[in-house]
C-alpha cells in the first residue's frame, strides 16, 4: 500500500522495558481520561448499570456445519446481527499448532530489548515490533506492543528481513499459522454468504478472491502497576472483512461492546478462536451484520498475549453494499464504494478510534449507488 505516513512523531518507547523497569506509577502519556478508563470512574460515566456477569458472546460448533449446516448459518448470522462477536469450535485448525504459534510470539516478547529493536517498524508499513498505532502527536498511548506481518496474499508478504530471527521456528509456524486461519476465514465467508441470503462465493468474489489478504499482529500486553488508568488497546472497530483472535488461555482483557452499550469481558473457550465482523462486512451487508468496537484491558499480576490475523480485503477494488441487499425504498445503499487502501489511512494516522471512521462514511451514498 503506497502512504503518505513517513515516521512516528515521536521516539518509541517500548511498554514492556517500562513495565519491566519496575516503575510504580505509569507515565501520563497512559492516562486515559476518565470516562474511558475500565474503572469505577468510568462507570460512573455510564448511563446503564454493568451487566457483564450476565452476558458472554456465542459460542459456534463449526463440527456441525456438514450435518446441520442450516442451523449453524443460523447461529452465525444471529451473533452477526447480535454482537458482531463470536467464538468457534472444532473449527479445523489443530490446537497444537495454535499453542505453538502463540508460545513462538511469546519466545519472541522474551528475548532481550536490544535484539527486538532491530525489528523497530515504522508507520510507513508497520512491518516490524511496534508500540503505537496512529501518528498522531501527543495521542494518549496504549499499554501494550505488538509485532506485525504481511501473511498473504503471496505477493505481498512481509520479506525475511522483517521475521525475528528467534525463537527459530517463529517464521515457519507463523506462516503454517496463517494458511490454517486464512482456510477457516475462507470457510466463514461462505457460511457469511449463505447467512444473508447471497450465494456462497458472494463474499470471496466481492472482497478480491484470492487476492484477499491476511495479517498478523502478535499483541503483549505488559504488566501494568496502575491497570485502573489506562487500557491495553483502545475501543476500535477492525476496518478489515474478518479478525479471528487467539487469545490467551489463561489471562482474560478482550471487552466487547454490547448492544446495550456495556463492555463484556470475553471468557475464552479452550482452543476456540474469537471471531468478529470487521467493517468491510458491515459495509458489503448495508449494516445487516455489523463490526463492534472492542478494547483490551490490562492488569497488575499477569502479562497478556494474544494472536490477531486480520483477514482483509484486496486494497484496490471498491467495497460497496451488495445490490441483492439494497432495496430503493426500505434499505438504500449506507455507503459509497471505496477502497480498502483509502479506507485504512483513516486507523494508519488516527490509531484506534471507536466505530468514528465507518459512522462517517454512513450516508455519504449518493442514490445512484
Ligand atoms: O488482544 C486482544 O484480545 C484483542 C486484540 C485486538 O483487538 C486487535 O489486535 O485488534
Amino acid at each position: 500500500m503506497a502512504s503518505c505516513i513517513g515516521e512516528w512523531p515521536e521516539p518509541v518507547v517500548r511498554v514492556q522495558a517500562l513495565a519491566e523497569s519496575g516503575l510504580a506509577a505509569i507515565p501520563s502519556r497512559y492516562i486515559k481520561p476518565p470516562c474511558q478508563r475500565p474503572t469505577a470512574a468510568a462507570a460512573s460515566c455510564r448511563t446503564k448499570p454493568q451487566q457483564q456477569h450476565e452476558l458472554s458472546i456465542p459460542v459456534i460448533d463449526l463440527g456441525e456445519l456438514l450435518l446441520r449446516g442450516n442451523v449453524v448459518a443460523e447461529a452465525v448470522a444471529a451473533a452477526c446481527r447480535e454482537w458482531g462477536f463470536f467464538q468457534v469450535v472444532n473449527h479445523g485448525v489443530r490446537p497444537e499448532l495454535m499453542r505453538a504459534a502463540r508460545e513462538a510470539w511469546r519466545g519472541f516478547f522474551r528475548r532481550p530489548l536490544a535484539e527486538k529493536q532491530g525489528y523497530a517498524n515504522s508507520p510507513r508499513t508497520y512491518e516490524g515490533y511496534g508500540s503505537r498505532l496512529g501518528v498522531q502527536k501527543g495521542a494518549v498511548l496504549d499499554w501494550g506492543d505488538y509485532y506485525f506481518l504481511h501473511l498473504a496474499p503471496e505477493k505481498a508478504k512481509s520479506s525475511g528481513k522483517y521475521w525475528p530471527a528467534n525463537p527459530a521456528n517463529c517464521k515457519e509456524v507463523s506462516e503454517e499459522y496463517g494458511r490454517e486461519v486464512v482456510r477457516l476465514c475462507e470457510l466463514l465467508m461462505r457460511v457469511m454468504s449463505t447467512s444473508l441470503g447471497l450465494d456462497q462465493e458472494h463474499f470471496h468474489r466481492a472482497f478480491g478472491g484470492a487476492e484477499c489478504g491476511a495479517t498478523l499482529r502478535a499483541n503483549y500486553y505488559p504488566r501494568c502497576p496502575q491497570p485502573d488508568l489506562t487500557l491495553g488497546l483502545s475501543p476500535h472497530s477492525d476496518p478489515g472483512v474478518l479478525t479471528v483472535l487467539l487469545a490467551d488461555e489463561q489471562v482474560r482483557g478482550l471487552q466487547v461492546r454490547s448492544r446495550a452499550g456495556d463492555w463484556v469481558t470475553v471468557q475464552p473457550v479452550r482452543d476456540a478462536f474469537i471471531v468478529n465482523v470487521g467493517d468491510q462486512i458491515q459495509i458489503l451487508s448495508n449494516c445487516i451484520y455489523k463490526s463492534v468496537e472492542h478494547r483490551v484491558i490490562v492488569n497488575a499480576k499477569d502479562e497478556r498475549i494474544s494472536l490477531a490475523l486480520f483477514y482483509n480485503p484486496r486494497g484496490n477494488i471498491p467495497i460497496a453494499p451488495a445490490p441483492e441487499l439494497v432495496k430503493a425504498e426500505d434499505r438504500p445503499a449506507l455507503y459509497p464504494p471505496m477502497t480498502f487502501d483509502e479506507y485504512r489511512l483513516f486507523i494508519r494516522t488516527k490509531g484506534a478510534n471507536g466505530k468514528a471512521q465507518i459512522e462517517a462514511l454512513k450516508g455519504q451514498a449518493s442514490p445512484a449507488s
